[in-house]
């Protein structure tokens, strides 16, 4: 695991060099752990905006009984069918969201990744993802560019844990280099979830991986990384930090929802 600086200041940023192992690693592997990328003092200020937003429960949310994973209530109507799963718009939501998405750190990182400048997209993942015990739900083997339309698959999301990630209260798990596989489409559902159940695709699921986070580590991961999550078996809520990048020279297809709201230019302030 590689350090490649520090999210949301206070710590000096780490050289250009130093961050290439990292950034290779993504490149090889689809994803890769960056262990404490944001201050302990950032980390304090985006606990407590994280813990107000979901006491507050703000629009936009996003609610558990909307999506159906498994595990989630069936209805609004029906007991935790208020559960949050997402608070959208991270970045229009606090100060220190918008902050830590669009700082000096994430700025060069993606610029050195994608080889020009970059933005961010609020049409997507832009979100406070909580994961509540007992109603929060397991989310299947898939992709995130199912969610994208851009003129090229290439996109990185910056997944900020917030506190412990671990297999018990419902962390991520990737399957190393699948972000290169692939796959026909009959090989997902009709929901762009990977068929668990196919043979070929259970092979490869058994090479999978979840990193347990520390709190203030971060996972990049590419649009095209096979990942999933369980359940939260824990007694305390999960919060993490979710955005997504791209290259200029990558737009959003017109029309679409990734080209649905404007979006955020990673720039020297
Ligand atoms: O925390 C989870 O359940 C996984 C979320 C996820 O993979 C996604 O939103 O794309």
């Amino acid at each position: 695991m590689s350090r490649a600086g520090c999210w949301y200041d206070d710590m000096p940023m780490v050289n250009q060099s130093s961050s290439e192992a990292p950034i290779t690693e993504l490149r090889d592997r689809g994803y890769v752990i960056v262990p404490r990328f944001v201050s302990a003092r950032a980390l304090v200020a985006l606990n407590r905006a994280a813990r107000l937003q979901l006491t507050a429960r703000a629009e936009p949310l996003e609610f558990e009984a909307d999506l159906r994973y498994p595990g989630a209530p069936p209805s609004r109507e029906a007991a935790g069918g208020e559960t949050v799963r997402r608070l959208l718009d991270a970045y229009g939501r606090d100060p220190a969201f918008a902050q830590c998405g669009t700082t000096a750190a994430v700025r060069e990182w993606m610029a050195a990744y994608f080889g020009e400048r970059a933005f961010m997209s609020r049409a997507h993942h832009n979100c406070l993802m909580t994961k509540h015990p007992r109603y929060g739900s397991l989310t299947g083997w898939h992709r995130d560019i199912r969610y994208w339309s851009f003129e090229r698959e290439n996109l990185v999301s910056v997944w900020l844990a917030l506190g412990v990630e671990e297999i018990d209260n419902g962390a991520l798990w990737f399957v190393p280099g699948s972000h290169e596989m692939a796959f026909d489409a009959e090989r997902f559902d009709t929901a762009k979830f990977l068929r668990a159940e196919h043979a070929d695709n259970a092979r490869i699921i058994r090479t999978a991986e979840s990193p347990r986070l520390e709190p203030g580590d971060a996972v990049f991961f590419h649009c095209n990384t096979l990942h999933s999550a369980g359940k939260n078996v824990s007694d305390a809520v999960k919060f993490s930090l979710v955005f997504t990048y791209h290259g200029a020279s990558n737009r959003p297809m017109p029309g679409t929802r990734s080209a649905s709201l404007p979006e955020v230019p990673l720039e020297c302030q």
